[in-house]
């Protein structure tokens, strides 16, 4: 948009007066930002509801992004970047003798999501809105997200995120597109009159769904979506009549994020929240449909329901539900526009993070989708039985052993299973979902994942795309496989010192803040080693910390003196319940401080745990990384996509080959990458021959001996009993993600890396080449992708002849 710094200035002036009635310089930061906020938005309100009124006008297909977490990150600085209005705000809050940088870190950070499924979901929006493609977000308004986390004596303390406590300058309560979605009680059903049959429903608890809108605003404004996120509330006709107990069964629906994404127990709230913005989106997406004055038949026409995981599964029976008992539609003419409407995108092959409900549970809580969901699996079981044999068809049923498998209702109810890089969605079609693969191969297709330059680089770091722009143009902003350009530079020793430069002054930036927080000196000469992801076993930090513990022990005991110095930082949340991932944590804390606070080795080896890491954070870490570990066990990291957003940034991968870091290893080269470890042909093996022997290994490596006992010998003072445990996981419980096996050849790529720091120009010309190879991983690319093959969505505009993809 168009916008002077002088009209900017006014602006601002009169929202702060006309909010708080009186000049801005009496404001606090709160007030600014709030002020600040709400003006920008007011900025995109016109194209908003321009957008609003042309996908209506021109019926044009819609797509719905429902997702139980979503991960956006601040939106001061982003939206007004989209508007391309951030340079004309910051001379305008200059000129008002105002920061900034203050009134940004005011902004709270809605952490309603978990860690890589949810940012991918934001990351989904924000190219969907860039590419001009009408893909909205349907989620769920938690007033409480997740934790905000804090070290006690090296434990980590759970505190609530209060993000909601202030008026949230991005969101508009919406009423009159208020739903009401059904609970519990008695279903049962009786003739309609018509030749059909209607559902009678008794003592429900019925709930009131209030969507909160939020502006997605495109990049450079190509189109403005929404992020529809649902509040739980008394209905008007409820009010004043309901019991204590069931308000309290109404507001518990949104209070909190569920706190873990990979171990789903049966817990009922979390299924009354995922049936609850599951009906309230599918409301909406057909009240919008209905807009549009089209016979039904054509619902695949103009909506795609893509669902990230199987949260949001219960999408396929609710819409079955609307058009059988609402729309009165037939079960054959209702099944074929639910099939055709939905996609399923699957984000792990972790059996234990599989969905599965208990039959008794669910039965209770949503009578009428219980019926709908044996009647799929009946017909499911009739149609395939004679087809596929006994064996096959029992092994797909979603309904089996007392368990309802979301997974199952998923892939059968929808058009597409996405698996979201190649190596999983191989994973999925040999292994894990290997009979419905037989069933329905037309069905499985790979996507993978992607993150948004525009956050993950132009905005985190100003530095390095001015230094990209400067080589190469601006196209590559635009369209980011222009970025393979950069190529033409690696042997540019100007370039290569300039992006030295730059790396550095982002080191120096994370150090500052870690010195701020900690008041810990970082050595910026050092190599920043990042580890920053959810902790989780399969991921590895433990790895990690026997790597860190081998080499304090080489300087310590062993008297090394030549050794490249190393910050290695890490930056993790552990599910509160999780014990092994709370005691990895604990350790590593205590290793920091035995570490940090020893002068014989910290010039040579320092350890950071960033509290609290979140989307912010990782901002501020990622373009100072110089190292990104992906060490995860192969074949268990569905993608990740914390190894794109290092790479972008000019970070080297050490890694195993799994996930994504394998489309990586194929586009960066292999020179330019460091892979260890067993790959996934190594460990289905190593698994099908009923697992190792760790012993083996620790009795034969002096090295990772050593290191292991250090977690019980006393070495690392206030361990104890978490040391031990780690320990026992590694040599009494056969070491399930093969630690001590990958230990050998990790430690010595990480002694190449250390060698290959000694040589800057090299090191500074594989950081450049992996920036340059970075562009197939936006989410411009993987959104487009998802566009053509699966939604057959177009975007609102013709597309510009720099558009990353043509979609003629
Ligand atoms: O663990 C996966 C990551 O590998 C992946 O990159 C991310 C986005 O696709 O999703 C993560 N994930 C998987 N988060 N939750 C789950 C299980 O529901």
């Amino acid at each position: 948009m168009e916008l002077t710094t002088k009209q900017f200035v006014k602006d601002f002036k009169e929202r702060y007066f006309n909010k708080y009635s009186n000049e801005y310089t009496t404001g606090t930061d709160e007030q600014l930002y709030y002020a600040l906020g709400t003006l920008i938005r007011s900025y995109a309100s016109k194209g908003w509801k321009n957008m609003r009124d042309n996908y209506i006008d021109n019926r044009r297909k819609q797509v719905y992004y429902f997702s139980i977490e979503f991960l956006p990150g601040k939106f001061l600085l982003k939206n007004a970047y989209n508007l391309g209005i951030l340079e004309t705000v910051k001379e305008g809050l200059k000129e008002l003798d105002l920061d900034l940088d203050r009134i940004v870190e005011i902004e709270p950070e809605p952490a309603i999501g978990n860690g890589g499924l949810g940012r991918l979901a934001s990351c989904y929006l924000d190219s969907g809105a860039a590419l001009g493609l009408p893909v909205h977000g349907n989620g769920i308004r938690y007033k409480y997200g997740l934790f905000k986390q804090k070290f006690v004596d090296g434990h980590q303390v759970e505190l609530p995120d209060n993000w909601l406590k202030d008026p949230y300058p991005w969101e508009i309560r919406n009423n009159v597109s208020a739903v009401t979605v059904r609970m519990g009680g008695n279903v049962w059903m009786r003739e309609d009159g018509i030749g059909g049959l209607e559902p009678v429903y008794e003592d429900t608890l019925d709930i009131l769904a209030v969507p909160y809108d939020n502006a997605l605003i495109g990049y450079n404004e190509a189109t403005t979506n929404n992020l529809r996120l649902w509040s739980a509330e008394v209905t008007p006709e409820d009010e004043g009549k309901l019991d204590k107990h069931s308000r309290l069964q109404i507001k518990e629906i949104n209070e909190n994020l569920y706190p873990d994404d990979t171990t789903y127990e049966g817990k009922r709230l979390r299924l009354k929240q995922e049936y609850f913005f599951v009906s309230a989106g599918v409301q909406s997406v057909i009240r919008q449909f209905k807009k549009y004055d089209l016979p039904r038949k054509q619902i695949p026409d103009k909506i795609a329901i893509q669902i990230n995981d199987t949260h949001p599964a219960l999408v396929i029976p609710e819409l079955m539900r609307i058009l059988l008992d609402e729309e009165k539609l037939s079960w054959e003419r209702a099944w074929e526009i639910t099939v055709n409407t939905v996609a399923y995108t699957n984000h792990t092959i972790l059996s234990e993070a599989m969905e599965t409900w208990e039959i008794g549970m669910f039965k209770e809580l949503l009578p009428r989708m219980y019926q709908i969901i044996e009647e799929i699996n009946r017909r499911h079981v009739q149609e395939q039985l004679p087809l596929y044999g006994r064996s096959l068809t029992y092994a797909t049923q979603i309904i089996k052993d007392g368990q309802i498998h979301m997974a199952h209702l998923a892939i059968i109810g929808s058009h597409s299973t996405n698996g979201v890089a190649s190596l999983h969605t191989e994973i999925l079609k040999d292994d894990s979902l290997k009979q419905f693969y037989e069933m329905f191969p037309h069905r499985f297709n790979n996507k993978t994942n992607g993150i948004t330059q525009r956050r993950f680089l132009h905005l985190c770091n100003p530095g390095l795309t001015e230094l990209i722009t400067k080589k190469i143009g601006n196209e590559w902003k635009t369209n980011p496989s222009e970025l393979k350009i950069f190529k033409g530079q690696e042997t540019n020793k100007q370039t290569l010192k300039e992006l030295e430069k730059v790396k550095l002054a982002n080191k120096k930036r994370l150090a500052k803040y870690v010195k701020e927080q900690q008041g810990l000196e970082i050595n910026t000469d050092a190599i920043f080693d990042v580890m920053i992801k959810r902790l989780h076993a399969y991921k590895r930090q433990q790895l990690q910390l026997l790597h860190i513990i081998d080499r304090y022990l080489r300087i310590k005991v062993d008297g090394e003196t030549d050794i490249q110095p190393r910050v290695f930082i890490f930056g993790a949340k552990a599910a509160p319940g999780y014990r092994f991932a709370k005691q990895v944590i604990k350790v590593i804390n205590e290793l920091a401080n035995l570490i940090n606070h020893d002068d014989e080795v910290n010039d040579k080896l320092q350890i950071v745990f960033i509290e609290n890491y979140n989307v912010s954070k990782a901002e501020y870490i990622i373009p100072a990384a110089e190292i990104s570990e992906q060490i995860s066990l192969a074949g268990k990291e569905a993608s990740g996509t914390g190894n794109m957003k290092m790479m972008l940034n000019g970070a080297i991968t050490v890694g195993t080959m799994d996930g994504a870091n394998v489309e990586i290893h194929d586009y960066v080269g292999e020179d330019n990458i460091y892979i260890f470890g067993m790959d996934r042909e190594e460990v289905r093996d190593m698994n099908w021959s009923g697992g190792y022997n760790p012993r083996e290994f620790y009795e034969t490596n002096p090295r990772l001996q050593r290191a292991i006992n250090a977690l019980v010998d006393g070495t690392i003072p206030n361990v104890t009993h978490e040391g031990r445990d780690i320990y026992d996981a590694f040599l009494v419980h056969g070491d399930e993600y093969y630690c001590l096996k990958d230990f050998d050849s990790f430690v010595h790529v990480q002694e190449d890396v250390d060698k290959l720091y000694q040589n800057k120009t090299e090191w500074n010309r594989k950081s450049l080449l992996n920036i340059a190879s970075a562009g197939p991983f936006s989410s411009d690319f993987a959104v487009a992708r998802y566009a053509t093959d699966i939604w057959n969505a177009r975007p609102v505009h013709k597309a510009k002849k720099d558009q990353v993809v043509s979609f003629d």
